[in-house]
């Protein structure tokens, strides 16, 4: 229980002597939690905020990186929206509006393109930050108010193939299987292609603990980042080669005698296949196409293999390629010959990336989901659903778009977009082409914190409330609900997301069903996700807030008798709440079976390989002093006086073939487009490797050159690998794209 005395979702405490408000950070899914007091004494909202510590939140114990210290900056006024912004007339530019016109507009906009078009042309893109209250009512005002198949979310970008294997392996979908704080006392973590020294900072705790215990942690990154120079062993496969390197250990394992063969009896089904599957992939193959080499894959095996427990943590690196899904169930399949998987302490595991990453995966703006976690394609679970929202089963639509293929249909099929939480100017791949599908959309409404890349092209842009002036729930990447409180009333002339949709749903004929107070929304989606995979029924604010989170499934006790069955004698007095559940599948997995699922991956090449034009590979990723497009923390001083730009990463090697020296305009060209950064040399990279971060517009925009290629089950982008070739620019570029 928290040490500070705010009441869990009553009124903010402006205008009395205020107290601490425990609350979370806005950004990554560490969701670190934070205290928040005015800075100076009194709670208004043209008081600044400041970050205390909060050593009761286990996750983080007190500790911030830059990102989450800094963050009540952006809630100052000179740097956010404060009203509506209308373009009165096409071509014409934002102009300052009311919240009647604005409003009107946006329903003037949807409502005009459902009329012409059919309810298919009108989409929705939401954004895995948004809290789960507003997932949500995002996806429940999509498919009851504009009757859309035409919604689908940011998250597709980051973890959707991590999801997809855990679904296909294990039957569901939570990030991690278990507390963060096991990583400290487990045997050995294979860490692939993650970053957490630069994108989870204060995580990097618990792979310190893990060494200080004994246990060895190996690094699978192309680079030698800050998270790979605390490893035992740090691995450096060439990107996109992430499955031929799990099936060359699992071969390994195979031909060593390592396979737990009572687990794999007694647990698991397809493993003769799945075996058959990773016996043609030799370690001497797997080492020229990972350039790994052999002694150094035995070398992890031993480490893996001789522990006592061990674990497989992935993020982007191997998630984001055209081959992601698989590529999660190769190292699935590596936890599962080994009988490190349903076990304390050990397991494979997702680290989630967006602050509500997880939760906005489970509750119904991804373009096949219903609340819980239920798929939109099953009947039973449209009958749950239509039965709370109060309608027919049939009306609801079936799954739509992908959110790539969603905005490449934008300007055609999509003719009309509400958006909320994103940046796709930056952040989507192909960006130049993105940019262009947004700009020709009929009409645009946008709503941000702040004047996006995106935001910049809409009809309208209505400004929403942050984090620290609202209350809701998010839920980590271990799947522990939490909340979120109102420190401060948001400025006037800003409205809630929920207060937005609220307004728009009556405008649109729906007087009810969209209550705009988040623990009203809660409500509902307790009931709408009960029974499903992702089981909130049993938690409530009140519980989250003595709790410090509950981690789902979490179903209501005791669970009401079906029709014709016999719930047993009833118990004297009201039964224990549930306790949530930190660990899964100690006993059996979520499949129907109760067995885990191997799947027979074999290798195959990215979408796009080198040649002689284009010689090189180009990754991504991120740097520690911004979050995701940057609209956020390029808005923030000392952030931005941290990291003031893009750059490209690349080898001294292929620096000098280039003819470029540290800090010297260097342009990077793939099929896509051209982007030009100042160089940033260092032998941490391999050298057929270049990387630049993807947090910001223009010129050295690193998605004008990324490859859309999608995961054929995920549908995930292949945002970490691309040909590309690389020359010195010289000074005075433009880096314009083609
Ligand atoms: N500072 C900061 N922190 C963040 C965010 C942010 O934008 N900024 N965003 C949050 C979000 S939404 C997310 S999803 C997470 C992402 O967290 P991470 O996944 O840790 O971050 P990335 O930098 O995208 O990628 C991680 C690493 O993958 C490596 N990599 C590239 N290609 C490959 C490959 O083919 N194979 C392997 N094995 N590795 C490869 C990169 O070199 C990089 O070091 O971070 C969260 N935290
Ligand atoms: N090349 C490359 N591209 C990538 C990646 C990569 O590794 N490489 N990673 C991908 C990944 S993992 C992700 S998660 C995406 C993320 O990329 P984006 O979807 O662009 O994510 P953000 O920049 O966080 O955008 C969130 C927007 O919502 C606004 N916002 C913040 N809070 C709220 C709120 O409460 N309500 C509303 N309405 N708006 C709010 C912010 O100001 C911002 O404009 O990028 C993807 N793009
Ligand atoms: S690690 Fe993530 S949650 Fe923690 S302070 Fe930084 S951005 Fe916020
Ligand atoms: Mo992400």
């Amino acid at each position: 229980m928290s040490a500070t005395t705010a009441p869990p979702t009553g009124p903010h405490p402006r205008g009395t002597a205020a107290a601490t408000v425990d609350t979370h950070c806005p950004y990554c899914a560490l969701q670190c939690g934070m205290g928040l007091r005015p800075a100076s004494g009194e709670a208004a909202s043209d008081v600044p905020l400041e970050v205390v510590e909060r050593t009761a939140f286990d996750v983080n114990r007190g500790a911030l990186c830059g990102k989450g210290r800094t963050a009540p900056a952006l809630l100052s006024s000179r740097v956010r929206l404060t009203g509506p912004l209308v373009r009165r007339r096409p071509g014409g530019s934002l102009e300052p509006a009311g919240w009647e016109e604005a409003l009107d507009r946006v329903v003037e906009g949807l409502s005009g393109v459902r009329a012409a078009h059919g309810p298919d042309a009108v989409g929705v893109f939401g954004g895995g930050g948004l809290t789960n209250e507003k997932a949500y009512a995002l996806g429940k005002f999509a498919r009851l108010v504009l009757g859309t198949s035409q919604i689908d979310y940011n998250g597709r970008f980051c973890m959707s193939s991590a999801a997809a294997a855990l679904n296909r392996a294990f039957g569901l979908d939570r990030g991690l299987p278990f507390p963060l704080a096991d990583v400290a006392r487990t045997g050995c973590v294979i860490l692939v292609g993650a970053n957490p020294a630069d994108t989870m900072p204060p995580a990097l705790r618990y792979f310190t603990e893990l060494r200080e215990n004994g246990g060895k942690l190996i690094v699978v990154d192309p680079r030698r980042t800050r998270t790979a120079e605390q490893a035992d062993l740090h691995l450096a496969p060439r990107p996109g080669t992430d499955l031929a390197l799990a099936l060359g250990m699992l071969h390994l394992v195979v031909a060593e005698g390592r396979v737990d063969e009572e687990f794999v009896a007694a647990r698991t089904t397809g493993w003769a296949e799945a075996r058959a599957a990773a016996m043609a992939h030799w370690p001497e193959w797997v080492e020229r196409v990972t350039g790994v080499p052999v002694p150094a894959l035995r070398e992890a095996v031993a480490m893996f293999c001789d522990a006592e427990s061990s674990m497989v943590l992935t993020a982007r690196g191997p998630e984001q390629q055209s081959k992601g899904t698989d590529t999660v169930g190769s190292w699935i399949n590596l936890c599962l010959a080994t009988g490190r998987a349903g076990r304390p302490l050990s397991g494979y595991g997702c680290l989630t990336g967006q602050g509500n990453g997880q939760g906005g995966r489970e509750h119904g703006q991804k373009a096949d989901q219903l609340p819980g976690y239920r798929r939109l394609d099953d009947p039973a679970a449209r009958e749950h659903v239509a039965r709370v929202w109060g309608v027919d089963p049939q009306v609801l639509p079936k799954p739509g778009r992908s959110a790539y293929e969603l905005l490449d249909a934008l300007g055609t099929d999509v003719r009309a977009l509400l958006l909320t939480g994103s940046n796709p100017v930056v952040s989507a791949p192909r960006a130049a082409h993105v940019t262009e599908r947004i700009a020709s959309l009929d009409f645009l409404a946008v709503c941000d914190v702040v004047l996006s890349e995106t935001a910049e092209l809409a009809d309208v842009v209505l400004p929403v409330a942050q984090w620290a002036e609202e209350t809701g729930t998010t839920t980590n990447l271990e799947g522990r609900v939490l909340l979120r409180r109102r420190a401060v009333s948001p400025p006037p002339g800003v409205r809630t997301d929920l207060e937005v949709l609220s307004a728009l749903a009556a405008r649109l004929g729906w007087e009810r069903g969209f209550p705009s107070d988040p623990e009203e929304v809660f409500e509902e989606l307790r009931r709408a996700s009960a029974g499903g995979p992702a089981d909130y029924s049993g938690i409530t604010y009140r519980r989250v807030a003595e709790e410090d989170g509950v981690f789902w499934p979490c179903p209501l006790r005791p669970r009401l008798p079906a029709a014709g069955e016999d719930d047993g004698p009833a118990p004297d007095g009201p039964p224990a709440p549930h306790p949530g559940t930190p660990r899964l599948f100690l006993d059996r997995f979520a499949t129907e079976d109760g067995r885990a699922r191997f799947v027979p991956v074999t290798h195959r090449p990215s979408a796009e390989e080198p040649d002689a034009d284009h010689p090189l590979l180009l990754t991504t990723g991120r740097v520690p002093a911004h979050y995701q497009s940057g609209a956020q923390t390029r808005r923030v001083a000392e952030l931005n006086a941290a990291e003031p730009g893009p750059f490209v990463q690349l080898h001294p090697r292929l620096a000098e073939r280039v003819g470029v020296a540290e800090g010297d305009p260097v342009a990077v060209v793939s099929r896509r487009g051209r982007a030009v950064a100042p160089a940033r040399i260092t032998p941490d990279i391999r050298p057929d490797t270049v990387f630049m971060p993807f947090h910001w517009p223009g010129a050295g925009r690193a998605n004008t050159l990324t490859n859309p290629a999608l995961d054929p089950v995920s549908r995930m982008p292949e945002f970490k690998v691309c040909a590309v070739r690389v020359e010195a620019a010289g000074s005075g570029s433009d880096g314009a794209a083609p």
